[in-house]
């Protein structure tokens, strides 16, 4: 016994220089604090696993850290004990602000499709026909697309279309460069054309986008004309009763 803790003396000495030497070392640092981000080190989407039992909370870090010391935001991935989206908070997993929307986790392979800030309320994806949350001119992606902004609102390149920037145009080319992004090529649509889900159309005669976008005539009607549905030279049929060519 007494040979045993006089073999770890040796020991104890070493462990106790190391340490000093650890602390020595951490005061001669420079003055720039240190900035830990455990998330470095895994890529966005790895799953850690569940925490051990008695293991304190996962802690929001720093996301990832371009070479000027800012975080630069991702889709944010539940679960995971990174802050990707750099709003220093983790997102748990599951419809956690109430928007229907479950929260982009892991195992997810499209993250368009899914709520890319499960912690807002206000952004979540387009999905099963409906449209994504309101691209806002706000610094995050609102409707979970991968582009942050990108609205045409917020597209200096639309600035020249003035009063008609929201009507001819819905998109910020990557770019940068003012677009519909459904017609063919890209292009702002030409003066007196609105630009909708289909592309570019003139909705005072178009009878799937008569008078605004998305608003189709019904078959009581077989034309647009001056933004109204019409049957003919007449206004719309009873509800019971279908136009056939241009009467009632
Ligand atoms: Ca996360
Ligand atoms: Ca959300
Ligand atoms: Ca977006
Ligand atoms: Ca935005």
């Amino acid at each position: 016994m007494r040979a045993s803790v006089r073999d770890g003396l040796p020991m104890k000495r070493l462990t106790l220089t190391l340490c000093v030497l650890v602390v020595a070392l951490a005061a001669c640092g420079d003055d720039v604090p240190v900035v830990h981000v455990d998330g470095g080190g895994f890529p966005p989407g790895t799953d850690l696993g569940p925490l051990p039992d008695g293991a304190p909370p996962p802690r929001p870090d720093l996301g990832r850290i371009d070479g000027g010391g800012a975080c630069v935001p991702s889709i944010e991935i539940c679960g995971d004990r990174i802050d990707e989206n750099c709003d220093g908070r983790e997102t748990p997993c599951g419809d956690t602000d109430g928007d229907h929307y479950d929260a982009c986790a892991p195992t997810d392979t499209d993250l368009t499709q899914c709520d890319c800030d499960g912690l807002r309320a206000d952004v979540y994806p387009a999905r099963g026909g409906l449209p994504g949350a309101p691209e806002l001119c706000d610094g995050i992606d609102n409707d979970c697309n991968g582009r942050i902004d990108e609205s045409a609102a917020c597209c200096t390149g639309c600035a020249s279309l003035g009063a008609e920037r929201a009507t001819r145009a819905n998109i910020c080319a990557v770019d940068g460069s003012c677009s519909c992004s459904t017609a063919p090529g890209g292009a702002v649509c030409a003066a007196g054309e609105t630009c909708c889900s289909g592309g570019c159309v003139n909705t005072t005669n178009d009878v799937l986008n008569c008078g605004a976008c998305g608003a189709a005539c019904t078959p009581q009607a077989d034309r647009c004309s001056a933004s109204n549905c019409a049957c003919g030279s007449g206004g719309p049929c009873d509800f019971i009763t279908v136009c056939s060519g241009g009467a009632c």
